[in-house]
């Protein structure tokens, strides 16, 4: 079973699917109204904790666990590594890279977004939110500032705040598309999630090229698992697992 919301799941799943010798299962939290046509089975849903999805392990007979959510989803990767230990079923977690500055890039690493506007200080910005909508709360203590938020679904009830416009839009971004959308909308910072991989770095590329700040949120900290960086790595660890006959004892 893989734990998705990403697009490495989703491309994970796709070549396991073509594999044939495995059956494999993509389980998503349902967070959003529409989510992307899976290559294998979907599993929509909270399982109810650690203890929930180590039942489910157990009573599906999941041979292999494979944690391919999204860095930020800290609590279903300790919720993964605690429920294989208790049915004992094996666990693997592709865990992608975080993004690193490089030339050109004006990065002020942050908590989350209460810090970055702290640190952006009281004159009125043009700020891009592109870190979606589950942490939005803050900008109501900066009322000051003009807000471009995007989302995959629309933000009900809307931000008490008096100048914001919505982008609902589902990646990846192209980088030219970023560039465009920040100089139309005159963004004076990008506030953003560290997030890695590719399909949501084109804001960093368009900040780049715009001269602009980012103010990147510090990924969350997670528990050790047995972990691979990206899909080809997975999977290697998988083929080896396979040779390997660990199946879980009948
Ligand atoms: C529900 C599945 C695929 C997966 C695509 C990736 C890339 C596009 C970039 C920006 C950043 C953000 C957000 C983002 C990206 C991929 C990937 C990724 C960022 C879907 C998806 C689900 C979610 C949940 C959603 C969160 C939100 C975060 C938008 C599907 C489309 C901002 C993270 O309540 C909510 O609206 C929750 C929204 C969690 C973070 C937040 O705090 O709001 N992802 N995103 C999954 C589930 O139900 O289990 O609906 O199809 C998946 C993808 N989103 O198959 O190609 O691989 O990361 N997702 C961030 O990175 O900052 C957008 O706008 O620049
Ligand atoms: P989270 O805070 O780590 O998890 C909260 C709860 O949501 C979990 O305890 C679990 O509920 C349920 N859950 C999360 N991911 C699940 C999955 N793949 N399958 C089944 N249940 C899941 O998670 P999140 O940050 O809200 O992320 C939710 C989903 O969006 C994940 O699939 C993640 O990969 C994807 N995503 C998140 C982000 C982000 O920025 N957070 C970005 C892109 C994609 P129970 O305790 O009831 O089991």
């Amino acid at each position: 079973m893989i734990l998705g919301g990403t697009t490495e799941a989703r491309q994970l799943a796709g070549a396991l699917a073509a594999r044939g010798d495995l059956t494999v299962t993509m389980s998503l939290a349902g967070r959003t109204q529409a989510p992307v046509a899976q290559p294998v089975p979907v599993r929509l849903g909270g399982f109810g904790g650690a203890t929930g999805l180590a039942a489910h392990l157990t009573a599906e007979r999941v041979d292999l666990l494979v944690d391919v959510t999204h860095p930020f989803a800290a609590r279903m990767s300790e919720h993964a590594v605690a429920a294989a230990a208790l049915a004992g079923c094996p666990l693997l977690a592709l865990r992608r890279p975080p993004w690193t500055p490089g030339a050109g890039d004006r990065w002020r690493e942050v908590a989350g977004l209460a810090a970055a506007l702290g640190q952006i200080g009281p004159a009125p910005k043009r700020l891009f939110l592109a870190m979606g909508r589950q942490e939005l709360g803050p900008v109501v203590d900066f009322p000051q500032h003009r807000y471009l938020v995007r989302s995959v679904d629309p933000i009900v009830p809307p931000l008490a705040v008096p100048d914001v416009r919505y982008i609902q839009a589902v990646g990846p971004f192209a980088a030219e598309d970023e560039t465009r959308l920040m100089r139309e909308y005159r963004i004076d910072a990008v506030i953003a999630k560290n997030s890695g991989g590719s399909a949501a770095a084109g804001k960093l590329a368009a900040a780049r090229t715009l001269g602009l700040p980012v103010y990147m949120f510090a990924r969350p900290a997670l528990p050790p698992a047995p972990s691979v960086a990206d899909v080809p790595a997975a999977l290697t660890w998988i083929d080896h697992w396979r040779a390997s006959g660990t199946a879980r004892a009948e």
